[in-house]
């Protein structure tokens, strides 16, 4: 009853997938305790958005992040409305977590470790099974589908796991890399992938203000108008501004 109501309150904002996941099915041996954020957190809901395919086959990378700032703020938003929905129809807490920033910078997790792990919240809630690229394919929109969720008090039963297998191993995945982040099965190379899908990101940042620093200041002038500098601060304002969505992009798993 809870779960349905929910389900068409998230699916009345704009979500294109919608599933619930009990804390006791949330497995990301990696991720923190979900009750670090939520003392008596109970379950997650899992909402999904589907990538457009003319935003995600675009040679344009600027164009395909777009489509993707699109995703994020319809997530965000949604998230927020269905964290408001459930702390004034059951008088329970919920928030939403993030879509991806922001993310713990400092600590061992160095900003690659979210507070809750999409991926694996949207296995736990049944919204789709890992492929060989690492990401999660859902069975109608396939790799093409971002998620974002929201931490509730409220008990919900997880919904069925997907079992089947949509992965259909044709490597398609492995050769389009650019980055060669996907040759060993099960495990992204974290940084041959950053160096690729965003190349305007906190490595670069660090290079170019230590070469800053170390330019006698009559040549810093210049440096200001290098369209490094200038990439990077436009996408110190974008946020992560993701240059590559190959991987996405060319699986053919899904409807
Ligand atoms: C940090 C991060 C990254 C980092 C590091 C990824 C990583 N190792 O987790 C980098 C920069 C590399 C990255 C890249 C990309 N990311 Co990213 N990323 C995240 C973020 C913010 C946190 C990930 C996290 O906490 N992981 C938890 C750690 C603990 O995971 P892990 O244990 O290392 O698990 C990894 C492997 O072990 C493996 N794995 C785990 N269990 C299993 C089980 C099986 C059977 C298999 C085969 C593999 C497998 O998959 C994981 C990814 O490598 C999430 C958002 C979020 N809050 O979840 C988005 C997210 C995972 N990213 C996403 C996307 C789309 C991308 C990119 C395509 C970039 C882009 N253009 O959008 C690439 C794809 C790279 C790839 N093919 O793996 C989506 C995935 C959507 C989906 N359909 O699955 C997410 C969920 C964002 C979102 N809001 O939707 N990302
Ligand atoms: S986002 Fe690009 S660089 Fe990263 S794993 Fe996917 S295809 Fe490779
Ligand atoms: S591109 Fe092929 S091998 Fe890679 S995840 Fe999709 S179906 Fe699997």
């Amino acid at each position: 009853m809870d779960k349905e109501n929910i389900r068409q309150f998230a699916y009345d904002c704009r979500a294109d997938a919608v599933g619930f996941a009990s804390l006791a099915d949330y497995k990301s041996e990696r991720s923190p305790d979900p009750t670090e954020i939520m003392k008596n957190a109970s379950s997650l809901v899992v909402l999904g958005y589907r990538e457009l395919d003319g935003s995600v086959e675009s040679r344009n990378v600027r164009i395909s992040m777009t489509g993707r700032m699109g995703g994020i703020e319809t997530s965000l938003k949604d998230s927020y409305l269905v964290a408001r929905h459930i702390e004034d129809k059951y008088k329970v807490k919920a928030t939403p977590i993030p879509y991806g920033a922001p993310l713990d910078m400092g600590g061992k997790s160095m900003g690659f470790i979210g507070d809750i792990s999409l991926h694996h919240a949207a296995v736990a809630a049944g919204l789709g099974v890992f492929g060989r690229h690492n990401l999660v394919i859902n069975p109608q929109y396939g790799t093409r589908i971002i998620f974002s969720a929201v931490l509730t008090e409220l008990p919900l039963v997880s919904d069925h796991p997907d079992k089947a297998a949509y992965c259909e191993n044709c490597d398609r995945c492995i050769k389009a890399c650019p980055a060669n982040a996907l040759s060993v099965e099960g495990k992204t190379d974290v940084m041959k992938c950053l160096a690729v899908s965003q190349p305007y990101g906190i490595a670069d940042m660090i290079r170019y203000t230590k070469k800053f620093i170390g330019t006698p200041p009559e040549e810093q002038k210049s440096l200001l108008r290098d369209p490094l500098f200038l990439h990077l601060y436009q996408a110190s304002f974008i946020g992560f501004q993701y240059c590559c969505f190959r991987c996405m992009m060319v699986c053919p798993a899904g409807e």
